[in-house]
């Protein structure tokens, strides 16, 4: 197709350039700007919007060529083959092409909005500066064929299951739990802090289970959790925290997603993340929180995970 077509001249402009930047550098995880929360939020609200207008046989593609290219990364920058940075580039321009311009440009602005003017030139700083110059000049190009592909209208909105087992359940797993969610500091920083003594590589392989079980999902029931994110979004309080109507709907959404993949898949990304996940840092999460709070919560999805695990 045209936009793969694209991704080759795009990869001939721009892998000079994917191999300078230093992927496993921690910069990358720092906010890009002052620490702004609720506008951090807005700007994920609407990736999340685009995620769930995006086709989602599309964006499963997008997945695996991620998976594979995780698999071809080589020397200490962390740099993706040459064929396998194109093919991500082509997946996400198909992605961007199967929705409409406007979700595409309230991302880029509401990016903008947390982005620090000076970030551009720093990154750029860090790189030959004329081949980030060639590399935004082929995206400048490519994003030509994208337009020139794109759909003018959303696809369809998800269908949402009712009166399934597991909607039943998440709401006495809501009930259980929402205590809970409101004793969590929503809007702290400490999310955005390294993992105590773990590496980029080794964080990037727990991550690669999660790509790998986005890309087994149900893509109606994926698009589902996605506008149940989004509305949740739409009823937070001053302290970032959601309707209890709302919790419950994302709860129920993300039980039928895990319902939809074979257990071993979980269970992949539950110990590859345990792996990586110091027992330290649950237990400062615990000590912020009521603890019969979080008991009641734990007890609550242990209930949950059963009725999950039945229709799975
Ligand atoms: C950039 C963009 C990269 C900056 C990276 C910041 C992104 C941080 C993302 C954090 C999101 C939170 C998610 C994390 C969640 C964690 C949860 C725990 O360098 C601009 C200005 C605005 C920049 C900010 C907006 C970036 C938006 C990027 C899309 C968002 C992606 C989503 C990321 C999230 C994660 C994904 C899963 O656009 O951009 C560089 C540009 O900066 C440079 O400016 C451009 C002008 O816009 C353009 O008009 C033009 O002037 C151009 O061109 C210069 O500069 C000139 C000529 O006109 C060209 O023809 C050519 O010759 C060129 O020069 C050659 O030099
Ligand atoms: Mg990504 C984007 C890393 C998994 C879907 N992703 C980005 C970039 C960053 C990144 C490089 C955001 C920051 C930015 O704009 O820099 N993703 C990244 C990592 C992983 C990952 C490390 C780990 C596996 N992503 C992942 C998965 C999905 C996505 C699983 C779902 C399928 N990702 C996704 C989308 C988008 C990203 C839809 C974006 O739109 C965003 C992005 O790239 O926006 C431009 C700048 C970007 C780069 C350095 C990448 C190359 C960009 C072009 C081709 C050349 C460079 C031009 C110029 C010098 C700089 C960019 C200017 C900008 C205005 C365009
Ligand atoms: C400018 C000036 C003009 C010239 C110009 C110009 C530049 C405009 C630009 C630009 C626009 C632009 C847009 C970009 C958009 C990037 C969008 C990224 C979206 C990320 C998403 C993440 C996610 C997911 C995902 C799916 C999940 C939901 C999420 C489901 C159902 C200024 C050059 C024209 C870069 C969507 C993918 C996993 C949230 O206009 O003179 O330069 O860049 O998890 O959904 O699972
Ligand atoms: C524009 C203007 C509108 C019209 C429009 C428009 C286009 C927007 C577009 C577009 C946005 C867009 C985004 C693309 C982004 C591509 C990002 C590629 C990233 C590749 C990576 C590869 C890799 C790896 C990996 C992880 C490793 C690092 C690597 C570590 C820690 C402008 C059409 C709407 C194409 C990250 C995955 C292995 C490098 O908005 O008018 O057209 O395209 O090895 O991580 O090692
Ligand atoms: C400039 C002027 C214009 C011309 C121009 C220009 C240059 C702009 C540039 C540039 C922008 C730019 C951006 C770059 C972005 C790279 C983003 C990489 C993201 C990598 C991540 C990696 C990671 C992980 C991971 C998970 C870990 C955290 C991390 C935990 C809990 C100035 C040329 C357009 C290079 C996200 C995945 C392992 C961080 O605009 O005229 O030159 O470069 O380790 O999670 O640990
Ligand atoms: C233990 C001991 C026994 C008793 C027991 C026990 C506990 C086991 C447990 C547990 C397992 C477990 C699993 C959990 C799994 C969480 C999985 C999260 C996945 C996240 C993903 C994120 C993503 C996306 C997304 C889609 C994108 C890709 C991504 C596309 C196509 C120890 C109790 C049985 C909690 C997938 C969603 C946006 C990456 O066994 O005695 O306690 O918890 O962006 O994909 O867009
Ligand atoms: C298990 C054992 C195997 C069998 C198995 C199994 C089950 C795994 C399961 C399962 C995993 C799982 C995960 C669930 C997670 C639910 C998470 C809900 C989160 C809700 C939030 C709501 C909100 C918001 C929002 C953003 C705001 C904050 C809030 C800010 C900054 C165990 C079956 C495989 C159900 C976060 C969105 C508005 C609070 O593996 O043997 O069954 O379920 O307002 O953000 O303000
Ligand atoms: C213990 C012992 C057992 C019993 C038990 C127990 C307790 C465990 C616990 C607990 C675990 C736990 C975890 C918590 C996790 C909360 C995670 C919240 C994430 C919030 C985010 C928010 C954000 C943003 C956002 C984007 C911004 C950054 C942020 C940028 C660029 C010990 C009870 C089981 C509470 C990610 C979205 C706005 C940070 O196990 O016997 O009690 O709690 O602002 O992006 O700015």
């Amino acid at each position: 197709d045209q936009i793969g077509d694209a991704a080759k001249k795009l990869g001939d402009a721009s892998y000079d350039f994917a191999k300078e930047v230093d992927w496993n550098n921690g910069v990358f995880l720092q906010a890009p700007g002052s620490f702004q929360p609720l506008k951090a939020l807005n700007a994920i609200d609407k990736m999340i919007e685009m995620g769930a207008a995006a086709d989602p046989e599309l964006l499963k593609k997008a997945a695996d060529a991620h998976h594979k290219a995780i698999g071809s990364i080589s020397g200490p920058n962390g740099v993706t083959s040459r064929a396998d940075w194109d093919a991500v580039n082509a997946a996400l321009g198909r992605v961007v092409a199967s929705v409409p311009k406007q979700k595409v440009m309230d991302v880029y602005d509401a990016v903008k909005d947390i982005t620090d003017p000076k970030v551009p030139a720093y990154m750029k700083s860090l790189v030959n500066g004329a081949d980030a110059e060639k590399a935004y000049q082929g995206f400048l190009e490519f994003k030509d064929v994208v337009a020139a592909n794109q759909v003018t209208t959303a696809s369809a909105a998800a269908t949402v299951p009712t009166g399934d087992k597991i909607g039943t359940a998440a709401k006495a797993l809501s009930d259980a739990s929402y205590p809970f969610i409101k004793d969590i500091d929503w809007l702290s920083d400490i999310y955005l802090k390294p993992l105590p003594g773990k590496t980029a590589p080794e964080t990037l392989q727990a991550i690669d289970k999660m790509i790998v079980m986005g890309s087994k999902m149900d893509g109606n029931l994926l698009k589902a959790a996605a506008e149940a994110h989004h509305k949740a979004i739409g009823s937070i309080d001053a302290k970032g925290v959601t309707s209890p109507e709302d919790y419950e709907a994302v709860n129920a959404a993300l039980g039928r997603i895990v319902a939809s993949v074979p257990k071993q898949t979980v269970m992949d990304v539950y110990n590859s993340m345990a792996k990586i996940v110091d027992p330290s840092v649950t237990n400062n999460m615990f000590s912020t929180v009521n603890p019969l709070d979080a008991l009641s919560a734990a007890k609550g999805f242990y209930t949950f995970k059963d009725v999950v695990e039945a229709v799975q």
